[in-house]
């Protein structure tokens, strides 16, 4: 029997705040199961852009003027918010960014390059996005360091008897996705955290498919560094975030120079800006991290608790439908997934079957999904990818197990 996808608020008065889905592609009123690579704006977040550039848009920190203090004062209150979100300690540790992959960078550039030496390590996984992976390869290419991967169980879950074998003296750091993106596993951070500080390793982790999903608190986790991308949680796109530990932060060189991230210059010498603002150098991206907190204020709204519930119950609707179907086979089976359902069809090429699904209106990822040691590692090309979100239905769900059925029958 199905089971049945009740949640603790009105699947249709969320829909209503995200203009973007009442829309026919193809034909057919559109089904968005993209959310992992970025999920939908609602009113509240397009409003407060709108907002911004029709009513106070100044540069911040610099001017002394109302429309300066106006903007400065929204810029630093999601700062705040985002403090809150992840239970840091402090508005020092939360550092803008364009996303995960600049946070991944810059404590790359910053950090790696300052404290590590040759023949150090740093442990990754077989689960890691590009953003996770090649930051690190660059670094270890620069300083003669090693770069180890925790290998991935047939199940999508990370080995980590394997992972406690490569922990070593030489472990420097260890950099760690919450979740995947392209199997949905939820790892196991805490321990993997624990484990890495036992060795004297930092940790770092990738965020990027916990945000909008997944309960963070940064102080109870103990992580080093924590990174947020804006736009996969109802925010928009080209803004994020960097947590940090202050006692890291303040032994950190900046990772790019210019306006803000200094205090005084002279020809001579550079004195740098406190905390924050020491790792935001140049005017940021004020409308969108402004608009951020909008995002924010949705998640706490709606409840991140209520959000996953009806996340997870969408997740195990649509694996029972999708298993169900002839020749489906389902990439990443782990016992903790956030809500991504990835899979192949025998016989048929993932980006075929993704163009058929959108001549049905149904938006669907298919590919690599930027993890293709991953995809190496299971053996195939890509995947077909539907990820789900607060607003999705199982009505939805339905119509992709409708889409997949044709397409099955239609290509034998
Ligand atoms: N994954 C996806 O379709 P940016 O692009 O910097 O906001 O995030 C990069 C990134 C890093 N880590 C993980 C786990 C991610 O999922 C992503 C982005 C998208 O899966 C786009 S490739």
């Amino acid at each position: 029997m199905d089971s049945p996808v009740t949640t603790a608020f009105n699947v249709a008065e969320i829909r209503k705040q995200f203009p973007v889905l009442h829309q026919q592609v193809n034909g057919r009123n559109l089904v968005y199961f993209d959310n992992a690579a970025t999920s939908q704006k609602p009113l509240s977040v397009i409003q407060t852009l709108s907002d911004y550039y029709s009513g106070y848009n100044a540069n911040i920190h610099r001017g002394i003027h109302t429309l300066a203090e106006r903007a400065t004062k929204a810029y630093e209150e999601t700062r705040q918010s985002v403090k809150a979100f992840i239970n840091a300690a402090s508005t020092e540790e939360i550092i803008f960014v364009r996303g995960v992959t600049e946070a991944i960078n810059l404590v790359a550039s910053s950090y790696g390059r300052k404290f590590l030496k040759a023949g150090d390590e740093i442990i990754i996984s077989a689960l890691e996005h590009h953003s996770n992976i090649v930051p690190w390869q660059l670094l270890c290419e620069e300083k003669q360091a090693t770069l180890r991967v925790i290998p991935v169980l047939e199940n999508g879950e990370l080995d980590l008897d394997a992972y406690r074998k490569l922990l070593s003296g030489k472990t420097k750091l260890v950099a760690i996705n919450h979740a995947s993106n392209s199997l949905g596993t939820i790892n196991p951070i805490k321990e993997i955290i624990d484990l890495a500080h036992q060795t004297g390793a930092v940790v770092l982790i990738d965020g990027a498919q916990a945000g909008a999903h997944l309960p963070i608190d940064v102080q109870q986790l103990g992580c080093d560094f924590y990174c947020l991308s804006s736009h996969k949680m109802y925010g928009p796109t080209g803004t994020g975030v960097l947590y940090g530990k202050k006692e890291l932060l303040s032994t950190m060189p900046p990772y790019q120079g210019g306006g803000e991230m200094i205090k005084d210059v002279t020809f001579a010498k550079t004195t740098y800006n406190n905390l924050p603002y020491k790792f935001e150098a140049g005017t940021p991206n004020i409308a969108d991290t402004i608009a951020f907190k909008s995002a924010i204020d949705f998640i706490n709204e709606t409840g991140k608790e209520n959000i996953a519930a009806h996340e997870s119950a969408l997740l195990n609707y649509a694996t029972k439908k999708a298993g169900a179907l002839p020749g489906v086979k389902i990439i990443g089976t782990a016992q903790n997934k956030v809500s991504v359902l990835s899979f192949v069809i025998d016989g048929l090429h993932p980006f075929d079957i993704g163009q058929m699904l959108d001549a049905r209106g149904i938006a669907v990822r298919t590919g690599h999904h930027c993890t293709q040691p991953l995809m190496d590692r299971f053996g195939i090309e890509g995947t077909v990818r539907a990820s789900f979100a607060v607003y999705n239905t199982k009505e939805e769900i339905d119509q992709l197990a409708e889409g997949l059925s044709r397409i099955i029958s239609f290509m034998k």
